[in-house]
């Protein structure tokens, strides 16, 4: 196989405003994550993704951008980012940016000319149709709830599509022109020395032209949106001659000359589509392993998702998936990002929290073959946060209130569903030490400090030897350690103990050397009989190994890895 600079890193995601604010108006900034760059150095990060930092309205905290190439005033300055892509280097550390293409903000000025003159060529930077007798083209909701088209500003005729909030107008990358613009505007970034992009929404930017209905499936009577991705992808038989004739355009005329890193969040995958995406010349180097984190969700209403995950479930997605890697494709693993409910509240029942059961999973997490993600806060193990309704910022979580409502749900249910799954849990302050505000700010926070922060925070754990904050950095220093590195690395991943339940475990191979990775992943001992001998415990979360013979006494949530 070929091996990349990227392959042997581990990621980690800021989500800048709430990582740290260094002037004290309640909101993070570059300069604030400049400050903790030593701090992630000594974790062990390598490459460090900034979800946007770009000028934005924050209609969707950045993910609505209204000027590709500037900062966000609330961010800091075009040379505070300069100084943080140099600072990073200086540590040997690595900036990616979060490149959000699929649409930009109703306040880019593209838009705003497209508004002016629908007809002209702005205009055909984005979908804009004829409303019939006032009526929308299809039946399509948007992934925040409503139509995916809108009233077209000035014009009663006309309306425009938005797959996300309707100040999110999608761009059309059928368009030579809008995609030109977009890669002028990738390499100015790269050419500044960034080292590629965490992939927004990508698989989004090839619609179904048809525009045709979708089964009906929510009381709106309209259909979710990214049906009408998968219907596209049955229809023409992949994706190869659909989004793949501008996926690979766009990895020749910015990736591949810049040797970049690209991580796309690519929703829809499927098996046949691995290779293809993330394989030998495939269209990115990595892609978020999704299809394992979400294997508890079941139908569309938050409210009736499974209340954590199986681990029986997890381990088989993990297997699957695993499987269908071939030795150039590297997933991104994660457990949790600033989209998704906290790992540590997901996948661990909640009077089963504490050191053994996070450190079990981030072990899991982190011996597996691919590249991991780790997420700000999951290092010292945060957890999900209670809001009250008003309390709550994003416009998911907003939308989804009502959905469930809507669905026949009573609002305690609703906010019981929202306390399991809305985008706020992971979105509030990093908590740096016990003092006011966590340590985020000297000002009023701009979101909700998680009230747990005076057990949970880095100032403590860095303290106590025992603590998850020291695990993660003994973890990570094990997964890159000289002996032991390229194993878990570049070496092979095969399940084992399938069918014990609650046992997640599994073998490296690399040419001689060979590490078995074995996890109780459960509040109860369990006995194991060994499949095969080893010579030695290279790596534990809690001690002592017991062994009787060919048996081993696992204690709850241990986790240990052997080599052979
Ligand atoms: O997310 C894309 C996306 O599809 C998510 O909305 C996803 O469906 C949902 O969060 C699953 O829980 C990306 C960004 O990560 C997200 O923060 C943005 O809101 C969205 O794109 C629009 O840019
Ligand atoms: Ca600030």
């Amino acid at each position: 196989m070929q091996k990349k600079w990227w392959h042997d890193k581990v990621a980690y995601q800021i989500y800048p405003k709430s990582f740290y604010d260094s002037n004290g108006d309640g909101i993070g900034d570059l300069c604030g994550i400049i400050s903790k760059l030593d701090y992630l150095k000594d974790l062990g990060i390598d490459i460090i993704w900034i979800s946007p930092v770009y000028p934005s309205p924050m209609v969707d905290n950045g993910y609505d951008i209204s000027d590709y190439y500037g900062i966000d005033p609330r961010f800091g300055t075009m040379e505070d980012m300069d100084r943080l892509i140099e600072e990073a280097k200086k540590r040997d550390m690595a900036i990616i940016m979060d490149l959000v293409v699929n649409h930009c903000s109703n306040e880019h000025e593209w838009f705003k000319k497209a508004c002016e003159d629908p007809y002209g060529p702005y205009g055909k930077y984005f979908y804009i149709r004829e409303m019939k007798d006032q009526k929308e083209p299809n039946n399509w909701r948007s992934v925040f709830g409503g139509s995916v088209w809108e009233k077209l500003p000035g014009n009663e005729d006309l309306c425009y599509l938005h797959f996300f909030a309707p100040e999110q107008p999608d761009l059309n990358w059928e368009n030579p022109l809008l995609r030109e613009e977009i890669y002028k505007m990738i390499n100015f970034w790269l050419d500044k020395g960034i080292a590629g992009f965490r992939i927004d929404a990508i698989i989004n930017i090839k619609k179904d032209l048809t525009w045709e209905d979708l089964p009906v499936d929510g009381p709106d009577q309209r259909s979710y949106v990214g049906n009408s991705i998968d219907r596209l992808i049955d229809r023409d038989g992949g994706t190869k001659d659909g989004i793949g004739v501008f996926l690979r355009e766009l990895r020749e005329r910015c990736f591949t000359p810049h040797d970049s890193f690209t991580v796309g969040e690519v929703f829809n995958m499927r098996k046949e589509l691995m290779e293809e995406f993330i394989g030998k010349d495939g269209y990115f180097s990595s892609m978020f392993a999704f299809e394992t984190i979400q294997s508890y969700k079941k139908g569309n209403c938050w409210y009736d998702y499974d209340r954590n995950m199986d681990p029986d479930q997890w381990k088989k997605a993990v297997f699957e998936s695993q499987k269908l890697l071939s030795d150039n494709a590297f997933e991104a693993t994660i457990i949790e990002n600033h989209d998704q409910p906290r790992g540590a509240s997901l996948y661990i029942p909640r009077d089963e929290y504490g050191f053994a059961s996070v450190s079990a999973l981030a072990g899991l997490q982190l011996l597996q073959r691919g590249i991991p993600f780790l997420y700000q806060g999951q290092e010292i193990g945060m957890t999900n946060c209670p809001f009250e309704l008003e309390e709550y910022d994003d416009i998911n979580t907003i939308d989804s209130y009502q959905f469930m409502i809507q669905m026949g749900r009573t609002p305690v249910q609703a906010l019981d569903g929202c306390y399991r799954e809305s985008r706020d849990n992971t979105r509030t302050p990093m908590q740096w030490d016990d003092s006011e505000n966590a340590g985020f700010t000297t000002g009023k926070p701009w979101l909700k400090v998680n009230p747990n922060y005076l057990d949970i925070n880095v100032a403590k754990q860095e303290k106590e030897y025992g603590s998850i904050l020291n695990y993660y950095k003994r973890l990570i220093a094990f997964r890159k350690s000289k002996e032991y590195g390229e194993i878990l690395t570049w070496g092979s991943f095969e399940p084992m103990y399938e069918n014990q339940e609650k046992i997640f475990a599994f073998k490296r191979k690399l040419e001689e050397k060979e590490l078995t990775v074995i996890c109780n992943f459960s509040d109860s001992e369990r006995f194991l009989v060994l499949k095969e001998d080893y010579s030695e415990v290279v790596f534990v979360n809690l001690p002592q190994v017991t062994r009787i013979g060919d048996n081993m006494i696992l204690r709850p949530y241990q986790l240990i890895v052997v080599e052979k």
